[in-house]
């Protein structure tokens, strides 16, 4: 059913976003495998983490949520168990490539799939380097067969830039016979390798090379989560655009590997203040304010995008209310996430009016001129609905999307929060 966007005049007050869910994935992967108990707060109770919190289960781990808290029982590097079915993990594609890295080594064989979306992702961006250490993995695709087995170390360059299968590697790497040396092409985002530390694995990353070696146990940690500077960028848009408003977002994760949308937004000429700052449990934090803005375009390529890459569709939006012409480039990787994200920018902000041109491995927007209302399609994408719904509140006229539900990926109660902030 067509869900409506109802229109605010400002957007003004206070929002605490959900927890980092990069983070929260990390959190339960890492205290299963880790011994003794992690409890961990401010977890992200969205479908994605709930995916991995299953797949763990069904490997025999203990996970209670307990409403302020989940606790998992780790049971050690070497303690989780054959499936008796096949693994699912939804929509997320960082629950099924980190699980590449851990069960290419476990002496059992698995199974995994996820939805539709899923089963178009790309797998062999994990598996072709994973086989470098030994790893069998059959599909390019999902559904995928792990036949577990003894891995080797290896020295391996990057060819693309990804948490993801640096993660998998990583993980590999603590089931490897010797060391494992990784190559990072641009810097991605560092949360394993911050949580493994913590957790007492034996791992150096010196500038963007990370070295494994395998033999240490993971100690269990008290996992504090940040809120998701991913979710947040939606309330920083909407803030930054909309006049007179002033939001706070409360308890932002503000890790370098994440903030290339605070860098743009300066470059862009933001009213935005980091307050607050502090770190938690490893992490950086910090409350963002951001004021009704005159913003001005930019341009954004190089080694910022793996800092920003989620967030490109709503700075998108971001860009068609700035002056003048802002140029994303070097971001073909948005054409592998839960759709493709340049086309599907494009073809729904043309439906505005507004003047984007797709490139190979980015889009050209156009911005400051008059924006009208349209019926959005949101293709099951969690960060089109949220994007496309701050876009039709600063447009003129009404609109809709086509699916408002697949927020619930990584951000459940989004609406609530949008509609709360309003005036
Ligand atoms: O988990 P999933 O589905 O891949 O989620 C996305 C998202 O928009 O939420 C990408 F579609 O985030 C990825 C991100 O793009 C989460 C992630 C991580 O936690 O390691 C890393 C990035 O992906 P990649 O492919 O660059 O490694």
């Amino acid at each position: 059913m067509n869900y409506n966007i109802k229109k605010i005049t400002s957007a003004n007050g206070t929002v605490t976003v959900p927890g980092d869910k990069s983070i929260s994935h990390r959190a339960v992967m890492l205290g299963a495998l880790a011994d003794g108990t992690t409890r961990i707060t401010g977890f992200l109770r969205g479908a994605d983490c709930l995916s991995t919190i299953d797949c763990f289960r069904k490997m025999g781990i203990e996970i209670e949520d307990c409403g302020g808290e989940i606790i998992v029982h780790g049971k050690g590097l070497h303690g989780l168990n054959k499936p008796s079915e096949m693994l699912y993990t939804g929509n997320s594609g960082t629950t099924t490539r980190l699980l590449c890295g851990i069960l290419a080594g476990q002496d059992f064989d698995t199974d995994i799939t996820g939805d539709e979306s899923i089963c178009r992702r790309p797998m062999k961006r994990v598996c072709e380097p994973l086989s470098l250490m030994g790893a069998k993995i059959d599909g390019d695709y999902c559904p995928l067969h792990i036949t577990g087995t003894r891995l080797r170390g290896m020295d391996y360059k990057m060819t693309v830039a990804s948490a993801q299968v640096k993660t998998a590697l990583i993980l590999a790497g603590l089931y490897a016979d010797g060391e494992t040396v990784i190559h990072e092409k641009e810097k991605s985002r560092d949360h394993t390798e911050l949580m493994l530390k913590a957790m007492g694995a034996d791992l150096t990353v010196d500038g963007n090379d990370i070295t494994v070696r395998p033999g240490r146990k993971l100690r269990a940690q008290n996992i504090e989560v940040p809120g998701d500077i991913s979710s947040a960028a939606f309330f920083m848009v909407l803030g930054a655009v909309m006049p007179d408003s002033c939001i706070v977002i409360k308890n932002v994760g503000i890790n370098p590997t994440r903030t290339g949308i605070i860098d743009v937004f300066k470059a862009m000429g933001a009213d935005m203040e980091l307050a607050n700052k502090r770190t938690v449990a490893g992490e950086d934090a910090a409350d963002i304010v951001i004021r009704s803005s005159k913003l001005k375009g930019t341009q954004i390529g190089g080694d910022i995008i793996p800092r920003l890459i989620d967030e490109l569709p709503v700075i998108a939006v971001a860009a068609v209310f700035a002056e003048g012409t802002t140029v994303i480039r070097d971001a073909q990787e948005l054409k592998v996430k839960e759709t493709n994200r340049i086309r599907a920018v494009v073809d729904e902000f043309k439906k505005c009016g507004i003047d984007i041109t797709e490139t190979a491995d980015g889009m050209t927007i156009k911005g400051g001129k008059p924006v009208k209302g349209a019926d959005f399609k949101t293709y099951g994408d969690h960060r089109m609905a949220m994007s496309l719904a701050i876009l039709a509140q600063l447009a003129d006229g009404e609109s809709t999307l086509d699916d408002s539900e697949c927020v619930a990926v990584s951000y459940p109660a989004y609406f609530e929060d949008f509609y709360r902030l309003g005036n």
